[in-house]
């Protein structure tokens, strides 16, 4: 942290600033480590997708449970949500490999997961996917904006094309 401070504010930092800094990423850390992963505890992401937005945990309206296993499938497979719902998902690995549930259009996923073959190392992290180790389970809050219909998949090389997607559809608000 402290080489970091000093890389980033080179010379002109004085100690208070460097306190200050200290001050502001220390409870930030301490959630980290409590939690790996969980997207609660960074700063929500205001970019739009036509699957939605990052949700406020302090906004969801509903939570669903959804477990991912070895033989490539998410239970449920299917979600039906209502436009303007905030939903916390709460995604469980009940297998030995590592999952991810990401959330997308189609075509963006089949695109995404074309990549992730090429590139089976690549590091993606987006506020519309949770990476989940064996065992363990993370949080994925998301505002749906749009009706529509859209999926989500595990786009490590080889599950997507085993299989490991499941819909999303969105009911437009009457
Ligand atoms: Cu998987």
């Amino acid at each position: 942290m402290q080489r970091l401070i000093k890389t980033v504010f080179p010379a002109a930092a004085g100690i208070t600033f460097a306190i200050g800094v200290l001050a502001l990423a220390a409870p930030h850390a301490i959630a980290h480590g409590d939690k790996a992963h969980t997207k609660t505890n960074q700063p929500i992401s205001t970019e739009v997708h036509p699957w939605g937005r990052q949700g406020d945990p302090k906004k969801v309206t509903r939570t669903i449970n959804i477990s991912m296993t070895d033989n490539m499938r998410f239970t449920p497979d299917a979600i039906n949500v209502k436009q303007g719902e905030t939903i916390r998902f709460v995604v469980n690995n009940r297998g030995k490999l590592m999952h991810e549930m990401v959330i997308g259009t189609k075509e963006e996923l089949a695109k995404h997961a074309e990549q992730m073959k090429k590139h089976p190392n690549m590091e993606h992290d987006e506020p519309y996917m949770a990476h989940v180790a064996t065992g363990k389970k993370v949080d994925l809050v998301w505002h749906f904006s749009n009706p529509g219909a859209f999926e989500f998949a595990c786009l490590i090389a080889g599950h997507f094309e085993a299989g490991m997607k499941g819909k999303i559809v969105v009911a437009a608000k009457p």
